[in-house]
């Protein structure tokens, strides 16, 4: 496994995203352009298909295809450095629905990958990371049970990424069928100095809807704390990718879907943009 240059490797090879405070990172990069990200290819599992949803909704799913760990390959071979995984009957049932699927996709690539959806308690953080996921992503529990995220942050370094899926700022849970009063900031907040590898906010009314990133908002969660952003929902186009990475805010990738089925945007060129300084 190679270390990407947007964040620190520990000695195993894996993301250590030890990101230095916003201000000096920003300042730093902005010497020589915009720093390197990250392009994460999504897998979202739904009934054992790779489907994309329509703003999270399971009743507007469209399939992509039967063989999810075929799909991860061909991401692979494009040449993704990261797999981003999503288990969506899991995020809606609490608790892991599309394990065989994720089990097949990591015995048949090499490259690093997370997975959320359903992640809910200790024993399920342990079970995965030792399947050999390099990170989990907690969403619900990050809301319900903060102490839970911490605890495990603490206990696998690098490791737990926190899922935060924001409809009109306000955080969304359970499948995002629920929308608590939590904005996306504050829950953020509650995890500064937690060890938590990175922050995935997906801004809800732009995921599946090819209209562009939530850009500003993805730029201010990231200036407000120093944990890594990756940024999710609405990626349509290369541009999309170079207003990301030009947004002012130090971000550590993007998650690319429907675009990257739809043929919208060649994996292989939004990589290397994304890698490019
Ligand atoms: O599309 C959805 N309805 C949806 C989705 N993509 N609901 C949840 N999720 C993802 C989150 C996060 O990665 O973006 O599931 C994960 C959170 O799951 P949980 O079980 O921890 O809340």
């Amino acid at each position: 496994m190679r270390c990407h240059s947007a964040v620190n490797c520990d000695v195993t090879g894996h993301a250590g995203f030890a990101k230095p405070r916003p201000g000096r990172y920003v300042q730093a990069t902005l010497v020589n352009g915009a720093a390197a990200m990250i392009l994460y290819p999504a897998i979202d599992l739904k009934d054992g298909a790779c489907v994309r949803l329509y703003k999270g909704d399971m009743d507007k799913a469209t399939v992509f295809g039967e063989d999810p760990a075929a799909q991860a390959r061909s991401f692979v071979d494009a040449g993704c450095e990261w797999l981003h995984l999503v288990d969506l009957n899991g995020a809606f049932a609490g608790k892991p629905v599309n394990a065989a699927a994720v089990e097949a996709i990591l015995a048949a690539t090499n490259v690093h990958a997370q997975l959320g959806g359903g992640i809910r308690d200790m024993a399920t953080i342990e079970a995965w990371l030792d399947r050999g996921l390099a990170r989990v992503i907690l969403g619900t529990v990050a809301v319900r049970d903060p102490a839970l995220v911490k605890q495990a942050a603490k206990a696998f370094p690098g490791k737990v990424a926190v899922g935060i899926d924001a409809r009109d700022g306000m955080v969304a849970v359970e499948g995002w069928a629920e929308t608590t009063d939590i904005t996306a900031t504050d829950l953020a907040r509650q995890f500064e100095d937690a060890g938590v590898a990175a922050i995935i906010y997906t801004d809800i009314d732009r995921d599946g809807a090819m209209q562009g990133p939530n850009v500003a908002a993805t730029a201010a969660l990231a200036n407000a704390v120093s944990i890594p952003v990756i940024a999710s929902g609405g990626v349509s186009s290369l541009d999309d990718l170079r207003a990301l990475k030009n947004s002012g805010a130090a971000l550590d990738g993007a998650i690319s879907g429907r675009a990257l089925y739809d043929g919208k945007i060649d994996l292989a060129e939004a990589v290397a943009l994304l890698k490019s300084q």
